[in-house]
């Protein structure tokens, strides 16, 4: 029997559920399709603005034993570019998706709208960068304008609004059910996890911005309880993103209640070829315990309850 790896996540037809994570590699409309030809089934594009930024000083990204510690302060090109990032992208028949982010509800319409009218398949929020407090965490750690912000943008556009979410919340679900609520198409999660990294020579912190975002596999089972224990409360679809680095990890985010995972981290430690080393893996699976397709092992893990 051949398992079909190919999907659907608020209406975008995916070849695979492997998707580029924002702000890795996203960074232009050469380095999107690059990534997007080694066999990403979406791209996520880095965080884009309404106006560009400059983002914070070196150093902006530690080493860790699990994982990579960053604050690079969104740094961006701004929403002026997505329009030729997106075509050259788009030559490989691979959705774009927009990350965008703003400093209040009316920045987060406006940027969706940009978005849209640049041509992207679907925005994702960022209302979830962890060390840039104007901008994202302040509305990310309040369940309730994370809501505005997602009703606001879904007033303003007609593509699908992926919402993207913080772990550095004592209740992610409660947060997750307003953004469903507020007619968010889908949830991913999660965004880094804040950390800081301290150099024992200069007793100081190493990022110059002092705290940064943890990615990679320490995150992940942090990443999976989120998506698992979100899945039980929400009926909208759930992107998995934290620490995907083999196809078992993103086997297990299946199971956890994820239709799709992003991939971000894991680029750094495996290549570009870690897309098609997940999709061979996930299709071999599926074949060896006798599934057709990806859908049928979402949320499996959960039948039981937490
Ligand atoms: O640019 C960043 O420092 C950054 C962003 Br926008 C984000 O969403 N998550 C992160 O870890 N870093």
């Amino acid at each position: 029997m051949s398992a079909k790896v190919a999907t659907e996540i608020v209406g975008l037809q995916l070849r695979n559920p492997f998707i580029l994570a924002a702000g890795i590699l996203g960074i232009s409309g050469q380095t999107l399709r690059r990534v997007a030809e080694a066999g990403a089934g979406a791209v996520v594009t880095k965080s884009l603005g309404l106006e560009p930024r400059i983002g914070f000083p070196n150093p902006t990204i530690v080493e860790t034993p699990c994982g990579l510690l960053n604050a690079m302060g969104l740094p961006n090109p701004g929403l002026g570019v997505l329009r030729e990032e997106v075509e050259e992208a788009r030559k490989t028949n691979v959705p774009v998706i927009a990350s965008v982010y703003g400093c209040c509800e009316s920045d987060y319409a406006e940027a969706a709208s940009l978005a849209e009218k640049a041509g992207a398949d679907a925005v994702e929020l960022n209302v979830s960068c962890p060390h840039v407090k104007e901008v994202g965490k302040q509305i990310g750690q309040d369940p309730d304008a994370v809501a505005s912000v997602t009703a606001s943008v879904k007033g303003r556009v007609k593509f699908p609004v992926i919402v993207k979410l913080t772990p550095n919340v004592t209740d992610i679900v409660g947060i997750a059910k307003k953004t469903a609520e507020a007619g968010a198409d889908a949830i991913a999660a999660i965004n880094t996890v804040s950390g800081i990294s301290i150099d024992i020579d200069v007793q100081r912190p190493i990022l110059a911005a002092g705290a940064g975002g943890l990615s990679g596999p320490a995150i992940k089972p942090i990443a999976l309880r989120c998506i698992y224990e979100i899945h039980s409360e929400v009926d909208i679809p759930l992107v998995g993103c934290g620490g995907i680095t083999t196809w078992s990890d993103a086997v297990e985010f299946f199971l956890a209640g994820a239709s799709a995972v992003q991939v971000g981290t894991a680029i750094m430690y495996r290549g570009l070829e870690v897309f098609s080393e997940l999709e061979k893996g996930v299709k071999e699976y599926l074949e060896s315990k006798r599934f057709e397709s990806i859908s049928q092992l979402v949320g499996l893990a959960c039948r039981n309850g937490s």
